[in-house]
């Protein structure tokens, strides 16, 4: 079988929160410049102090985390990360830039809804242990004892930045959706775990090599969405981008299994320079 086990869950509250982890939606608005141009100055003055109040991460009320970034090309203009354990907390942006002054000069071009997850091909400990095996290591040695400790504490800071991300410090954003696909030729869900697992690995230790230049974070949208993942990437240098989605083309898992939706680069702004940025 290569349907993946879920536990029977005992019964719980309903609710819309997520427990362990955060909800996720990417906005991608274009600037119009015919609504822009039927405000006068005062009501586009007042209508950017409300955009700037709402894009602030520090302001009450805000969603946990809240990320903008000015989009290259024609698809949109401005690009606003967020995620909270709340969908409505993160909802309330949305509708509130809707609803102000500005409302009618951001047009929604393109969102992705999604959730953040640990993916079930993270080793587990013991997994790791296995591997360690494989590839030679002596389970008597101490070196052995000393690269578990060092994955178990990793693995305890790799789940929480995956289920509760911090952003990182770098100025290059970049957003597409993918999935894993199910052609009769090629379907990566008639595949056995072991067989997935194989080629994650693979994915992962070449994923590994961009440490330091590209950061990365995978959002779960099966059920959710129109794509399986949203994969997100943070980079040091623009360069970087091309290289990582390039390199990781001759992955089995990617050159044999996955499909991309559209791509989106934008540069991380504090929202007052995205603002003047745009000219809005
Ligand atoms: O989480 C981990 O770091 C463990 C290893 C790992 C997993 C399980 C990992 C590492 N990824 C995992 C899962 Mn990834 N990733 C992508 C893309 O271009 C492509 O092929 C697709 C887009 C990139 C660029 C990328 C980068 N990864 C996944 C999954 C979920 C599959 C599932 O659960 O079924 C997808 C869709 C996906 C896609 N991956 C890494 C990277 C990078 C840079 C790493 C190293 C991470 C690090 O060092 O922290």
């Amino acid at each position: 079988m290569n349907r993946p086990a879920h536990t029977a869950a005992p019964p719980s509250e309903p609710t819309i929160k997520m427990k362990d982890g955060w909800h996720c939606l990417h906005l991608y608005y274009r600037v119009c410049p015919t609504a822009l141009a039927q405000l006068d100055e005062k009501k586009r003055a007042a209508g950017r102090e409300e955009l700037l109040h709402l894009l602030d991460p520090a302001r009450a009320g805000a969603p946990l985390r809240l990320q903008t970034s000015v989009v290259s090309g024609h698809k949109a203009d401005l690009s606003l990360m967020i995620l909270d354990p709340d969908p409505l907390v993160i909802d309330a942006v949305r509708q509130s830039i809707r609803n102000s002054a500005l409302g009618a000069a951001l047009v929604p071009t393109y969102s992705f809804v999604s959730i953040t997850e640990v993916s079930e091909y993270v080793p587990t400990l013991e997994q790791y242990g296995e591997r360690l095996k494989l590839e030679g290591t002596d389970p008597a040695s101490p070196a052995f004892a000393a690269k578990l400790k060092a994955y178990e504490e990793r693995e305890v800071m790799m789940r929480k930045q995956r289920l509760f991300p911090d952003f990182p410090d770098w100025p290059v954003f970049c957003f597409y959706p993918m999935n894993k696909i199910r052609h009769p030729h090629a379907n990566w869900y008639t595949q056995p775990f072991s067989r997935r697992m194989e080629m994650m690995t693979e994915h992962g230790k070449s994923g590994m090599k961009f440490g330091g230049r590209v950061s990365q974070l995978i959002t779960a949208s099966t059920g959710l969405d129109d794509w399986e993942w949203g994969v997100t990437l943070w980079a040091r240098e623009p360069a970087f981008l091309k290289e990582i989605v390039y390199t990781m083309r001759f992955d089995e898992a990617s050159a044999n299994y996955a499909e991309f939706g559209p791509f989106y680069v934008s540069y991380i702004l504090p929202p007052a320079e995205a603002v003047r940025h745009l000219k809005i």
